[in-house]
């Protein structure tokens, strides 16, 4: 379960529906073309929190009918309705996706026991393990050394997908847990988390720069940090140009200007405008 993990993005079509061949499309692209080691599959780049149980359902079913067993698959089943989140675990792992994912609850500023129980109900309903998604800046719900000490105590938690800039707090989760998963979230900081030793990555922009991130990995990996920095350079390049077009609009429309029919982003996420299309073929052209 180690390496680089494409969050996939989702192709829908004009009227929001899932479009088969064009997840398929994209499917291949991660594996084909990217080489990535796994994909997580609806998280917050496949538009997961915009999107019925039913569909959630369909894009677990097309991805892993492509994937078969050509790279890992972790499912990300994390729904503020609890039935559902229980739900989508088991039909993952019925699918047999190789693990699962869940983003801390939200909204209503759960306390953390409130948030442990929910790990807890997800983990006894289902026999998959369970990679916890902690994104403070989207949820509001940061957690301490000790928290993630207390969700560790479960066995069938087996890392963390660690997407925050507090490498203070990487750091000594990675200290005080070195059986544990660490996947880096922030694709812009991938250098600094390798150098701290995380066990992967997993990130939303690998879909178009998944050969960079897996050779930002690699270096690092192997001490090679003068040549990483230049790889980071050039993505971050890219990143700060992708966030300013609309994150997930442009890492679609620079797929399509690569031939992958990545469809469009579910409302109320807007289109990009003419210009902005324009923009996101220029770094199609630039940079893939
Ligand atoms: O699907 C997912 O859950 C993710 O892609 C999470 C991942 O941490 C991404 N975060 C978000 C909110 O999209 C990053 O890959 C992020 O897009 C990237 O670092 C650009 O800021």
């Amino acid at each position: 379960m180690n390496g680089i993990f494409t969050a996939l993005i989702c192709s829908f079509d004009e009227n929001g529906k899932v479009n088969e061949k064009g997840l398929r499309e994209i499917v291949r692209h991660n594996i084909d073309v990217q080489k990535v080691d796994g994909l997580y599959v609806n998280g917050s780049s496949g538009e997961n929190f915009l999107m019925s149980a039913d569909q959630k359902k369909k894009v677990f079913e097309i991805v892993k009918d492509e994937v078969k067993d050509e790279v890992k698959l972790i499912a990300q089943i994390g729904a503020l309705d609890i039935d559902e989140a229980v739900e989508l675990a088991q039909f993952a792992t019925d699918l047999g996706y190789n693990a699962l994912s869940a983003v801390t609850p939200f909204y209503y500023r759960f306390d953390f026991e409130e948030v442990k129980d929910y790990y807890n109900t997800i983990l006894e309903s289902v026999d998959n393990k369970m990679i916890i998604y902690s994104i403070p800046a989207l949820t509001g719900v940061s957690m301490d050394l000790e928290q993630f000490a207390e969700l560790f105590e479960n066995e069938k938690v087996i890392g963390v997908k660690f997407t925050a800039p507090d490498f203070f707090l990487l750091e000594r989760i990675r200290h005080a847990f070195p059986d544990k998963l660490i996947y880096s979230g922030f694709d812009e900081m991938l250098l600094s988390a390798a150098v701290l030793n995380v066990d992967g990555a997993i990130g939303s922009t690998f879909n178009v720069n998944g050969q960079r991130a897996k050779q930002i990995y690699t270096l690092a990996k192997e001490s090679r940090i003068d040549e990483a920095r230049e790889v980071q350079k050039v993505t971050n390049d890219l990143i700060a140009e992708i966030l300013a077009n609309g994150l997930y609009q442009t890492i679609k429309e620079i797929l399509k200007a690569q031939g992958v029919d990545a469809g469009y982003c579910r409302k109320p996420m807007k289109r990009l405008t003419e210009d902005k299309v324009e923009n996101a073929k220029a770094m199609a052209a630039k940079y893939c």
